[in-house]
């Protein structure tokens, strides 16, 4: 086992001399069970526990992730001691009522925002994985699968490219082999794809396909709503036979935003710069004078869609600002509360 083969580059060679200890070794968070994970070190896998949460400064650790391990003496088990600082992330919001980022996916170089050609196909969903894989700092390629299901795959790569320009785009499919040689290109030793999308569109299939064997369970998709059966349970990554590392996840069934700024600016950014020459400076751009949203809007320079997805992002974006401000508001009132209560005690004692 090399953990060169998993990703170990100069970046983390630095890192690790900057948070090592004596005694302790690296490993690659290679799948995540919840409270176990399972890692990959020089010296093959091993199970590691999740480490404890510590006051509110959760080490959250994702599939990807290289960490500093020991062997602690108390435990007679493998402990993670540290994270070490990540090149790219991608994150969603978690979900629950809690305002909290969930890492789906850490030091990977490309992901491979996978929709299928069938019936899971849908624009503004592309938006939603392209802003966030833009904020990832990973390279997004957009992976059309089931070709061999659609007779207007031209169509529909036309739309994508439109929706998504600068991006590659492919149309494959696991049961023709078409478009597979073409994706090779992104699996080259040491560098980590991830595969995300719904589930059903073929991710796990996917993976089976480039490794040339059988390594992932997959099911058939349901008859009655042609929906995915959420098979792939865990995130796992899984090195090729070729070389290569690919990371295979569950199907997500809804993509909610954590961080959008660069995302927006790649996906939107002439937006943005339309909205700053409104006349006024509060424009609603509905019928204000000298709007230039609704000048670009009425000679087509501006397409609605985008207008329309551009005013509903914004709107959930403001929402997600408004709660992490609440959460920040009510940690810092939480952090006020005790020092009140110290100072209480710290005087009671002294007098
Ligand atoms: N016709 C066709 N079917 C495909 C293709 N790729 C995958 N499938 C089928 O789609 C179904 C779902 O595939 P999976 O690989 O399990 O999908 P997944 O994205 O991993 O789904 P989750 O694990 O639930 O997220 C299976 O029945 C596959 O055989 C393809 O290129 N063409
Ligand atoms: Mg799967
Ligand atoms: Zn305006």
């Amino acid at each position: 086992m090399n953990i060169k083969d998993y990703g170990w580059d100069e970046h983390f060679n630095r890192e690790w001399n900057q948070r090592s200890a004596e005694g302790m070794f690296p490993g690659r968070i290679i799948a995540d069970y919840g409270q176990m994970m399972r890692a990959v070190t020089d010296s093959g896998e091993i199970l590691v526990n999740r480490p404890v949460k510590k006051m509110d400064n959760e080490l959250q650790l994702a599939v990807g992730d290289w960490i500093a391990l020991e062997h602690a003496e108390e435990t007679q088990s493998v402990c993670v001691r540290a994270v070490l600082a990540r090149k790219t992330k991608f994150s969603r919001a978690a979900a629950g009522i809690e305002v909290k980022e969930q890492i789906i996916a850490a030091n990977v170089d490309t992901v491979f925002l996978i929709q299928s050609l069938n019936r899971d196909f849908n624009m503004k969903r592309l938006e939603r994985y392209l802003i966030a894989a833009w904020e990832s700092g990973a390279v997004p390629v957009i992976v059309l699968t089931k070709a061999d299901c659609c007779d207007n795959v031209a169509d529909k790569m036309a739309s994508v490219y439109n929706t998504a320009p600068g991006v590659e785009v492919h149309a494959i499919s696991c049961i023709t082999g078409e478009g597979i040689d073409e994706i090779k290109k992104y699996f080259m030793h040491g560098k980590t794809v991830a595969l995300l999308g719904s589930s059903g569109v073929g991710k796990s299939t996917l993976v089976n396909t480039l490794a040339g064997k059988e390594l992932l369970k997959t099911q058939e998709i349901r008859e009655d709503d042609s929906r995915g059966r959420h098979t792939t349970t865990h995130r796992e990554l899984l090195l090729l036979p070729q070389g290569g590392l690919v990371l295979d996840t569950p199907g997500m069934r809804a993509l909610s935003l954590w961080e959008a700024d660069a995302g927006m600016e790649v996906l939107f950014g002439d937006i943005e710069e339309l909205v700053k020459l409104c006349r006024f400076y509060d424009c609603q751009h509905q019928n204000e004078p000298g709007c230039a949203v609704r000048n670009a809007l009425d000679t087509n320079k501006l397409e609605m869609s985008r207008w329309e997805s551009w005013l509903k992002l914004q709107k959930e974006l403001a929402h997600l600002e408004a709660k992490k401000e609440g959460k920040l508001r009510q940690k810092e009132k939480q952090w006020g509360k005790q020092i009140a209560k110290f100072q209480k005690e710290f005087y009671k004692g002294r007098v």
